[in-house]
């Protein structure tokens, strides 16, 4: 029987609910702890009511369908609903993707959304799970909303709830749970219709029935925008079936890494080149990540964005309607964008690595395309990464190329014209997962304090190829609110303009993961097209000389090289 009455749980804090660069990652196993994710769901909700000004809380609720989803959503309703939340709206199945969520939240006029994603980390009983908020512009809470959530984790003592039973979220429809109101939703179509509003889709089609053969080859990996890439490319663009694979979301994922890069995408790599593909595409878990790659090359994210901005304002509709008013990359992602900019002449911003960095500038109409080096990239029609926008739109812009430009349109030859108008800047990054904290930690605290040593800056690596011109710790000032965020990587650059940044993931469930990103600018007409790892080799070696990765942590190997 449902008790619509609110009953007060009394509980007791669980250390370490501090949210990291995208929500509370941590093992399924960690969450199903009873009262773990009570507590933070709990102090999410005294925050939200802290922070709002209303008592009338629209919440929009979803996932991407991994283990432990559907019933965190229970979960979130009954303790939501005895907190005051007058309005869920929830995506059928509880399944949202991340973009798809941030777009609701914005078109519906919501308080904010809980994610409950891992985004590209493994899903199922023995991994990982996540939850996330966002605030009502549709984007990851600022640090300043995390902190008030994470602070309220240290201090619960109780969590209300209202035992409804089981609430039924695979029928489209309203319904009410005593006074509280919850809409299922379907959130494929909202989102595909937003798409449709943005891109060239007549055009994409006319490039499609020009060129019959173009071969394209889209992968979900399992993950949630299986059946958003179903309806895009085989509903509205007529694609065969076989041009999307592992388009059925699993709670595990098929029990692999839903994650887009050159590694674990290693199904669309084959296929990608058994096949001859012309586009190949992949998404993450969650939906905001995106790979791009055919059969002879391979589109870096940092590339990727640059191309985009360099084509919005002639190729796609929704550009050349807004105009591009600035565009801006995380940290470590690669200057690629930074010449765009400067031949667009607009504002370039550089943010700390997190998507939560671009809503301010976007609010504030300073910024409208932006991207990071991890397979994220997006645009102000939201407020999130989003990975089908980037997959389509480098659809249009291709179309664009071949219909109107009447230039070769292969994402080869796409890539080639961009270097040779902007010159390259060679990236890779090497991950190395799960190490041992506290080698980690030895290790970054060496690499803090040799950066900033007297004679640090003049020193010369790599056989004397590689002169150190500045080093830091980066710190940013957000120019919108001016709330600063410090120790977001450590920084160093060459003479040359090349660059090694060192960082902690902010992101995993378990032990730590260092990144190294690695970048080198070239401009000499005959170096453009070389192997990424051939080209920046002999900088890989300084970053594994400075860092002293083996001495510290015994490995010898990344475990992923994107
Ligand atoms: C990683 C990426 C970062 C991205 C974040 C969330 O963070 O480096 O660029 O914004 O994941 O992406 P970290 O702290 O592990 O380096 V997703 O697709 O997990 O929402
Ligand atoms: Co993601």
């Amino acid at each position: 029987m449902p008790d619509f009455n609110v009953k007060t749980v009394p509980t007791t804090p669980f250390a370490g609910q501090k949210p990291g660069t995208s929500g509370l990652r941590k093992k399924v196993k960690v969450f199903q702890q009873p009262n773990y994710t009570e507590n933070f769901v709990q102090a999410t909700f005294s925050t939200v009511l802290d922070e709002s000004n209303t008592q009338d809380i629209v919440m929009v609720v979803g996932g991407d369908g991994r283990y432990f989803m559907r019933e965190t959503v229970q979960t979130i309703v009954r303790i939501g609903a005895a907190n005051g939340v007058k309005k869920f709206i929830i995506g059928q199945g509880g399944i949202f993707s991340t973009p798809a969520a941030s777009n609701v939240i914005r078109t519906r006029k919501a308080t904010g959304g809980i994610l409950l994603t891992a985004s590209h980390n493994p899903g199922g009983p023995e991994n990982d799970f996540g939850i996330k908020y966002n605030v009502s512009n549709g984007g990851p809470a600022p640090e300043s909303v995390t902190n008030a959530i994470y602070k309220a984790t240290t201090e619960i003592t109780e969590y209300k709830e209202i035992q409804f039973g089981e609430i039924d979220l695979d029928t489209v429809g309203i319904r009410k749970y005593g006074e509280t109101e919850v809409e299922i939703i379907d959130s494929a179509a909202d989102y595909v219709s937003m798409l449709e509003t943005i891109f060239d889709f007549d055009l994409i089609k006319a490039f499609l029935s020009k060129n019959p053969d173009f071969k394209i080859l889209f992968d979900a990996l399992n993950g949630v925008t299986g059946p958003y890439g179903k309806k895009i490319f085989t509903e509205k663009l007529g694609l065969p079936e076989t041009s999307t694979i592992q388009c059925v979301p699993l709670v595990d994922f098929g029990g692999e890494h839903p994650d887009p890069n050159l590694t674990y995408a290693h199904k669309l790599v084959d296929s990608v080149n058994k096949m001859g593909v012309d586009l190949g595409a992949a998404s993450d878990g969650d939906g905001d990540r995106n790979m791009i790659i055919s059969k002879d090359w391979f589109v870096t994210p940092s590339d990727s964005v640059a191309v985009i901005a360099e084509y919005a304002a002639q190729a796609i509709p929704y550009f050349k309607k807004t105009g591009v008013k600035g565009l801006a990359r995380s940290m470590p992602t690669s200057g690629a964008i930074d010449r765009v900019a400067k031949k667009l002449n607009v504002e370039m911003f550089e943010v700390p690595t997190g998507w939560k960095f671009f809503g301010n500038l976007m609010d504030a109409g300073r910024l409208s395309i932006c991207g990071e080096e991890s397979f994220g990239t997006g645009s102000d029609h939201i407020r999130e990464k989003d990975g089908l926008w980037a997959i389509v739109a480098w659809l249009n812009i291709i179309a664009y190329v071949d219909l109107k430009l009447n230039l070769p349109c292969s994402i080869r030859a796409i890539m080639n014209r961009f270097y040779l108008k902007y010159g390259r800047n060679y990236f890779t990054r090497y991950d190395y997962e799960e190490i041992e904290s506290s080698h980690a930690e030895a290790m970054y605290s060496h690499l803090e304090s040799l950066i900033v040593s007297p004679d640090f800056v003049g020193r010369k690596f790599g056989n004397n190829a590689f002169t150190v011109s500045c080093a830091d710790n980066f710190s940013y000032v957000d120019p919108v609110d001016s709330s600063v965020s410090k120790n977001q990587g450590l920084r160093i650059v060459f003479s040359d303009s090349s660059r090694i940044i060192f960082r902690l993931s902010g992101t995993g469930s378990s032990g730590a993961t260092f990144r190294v990103y690695i970048e080198k600018y070239e401009s000499n007409e005959d170096s453009l097209m070389l192997e990424a790892q051939d080209a920046l080799k002999p900088l890989v070696d300084v970053a594994l000389e400075i860092s002293q990765i083996t001495k510290f942590t015994g490995r010898t190997e990344p475990t992923v090289i994107t």
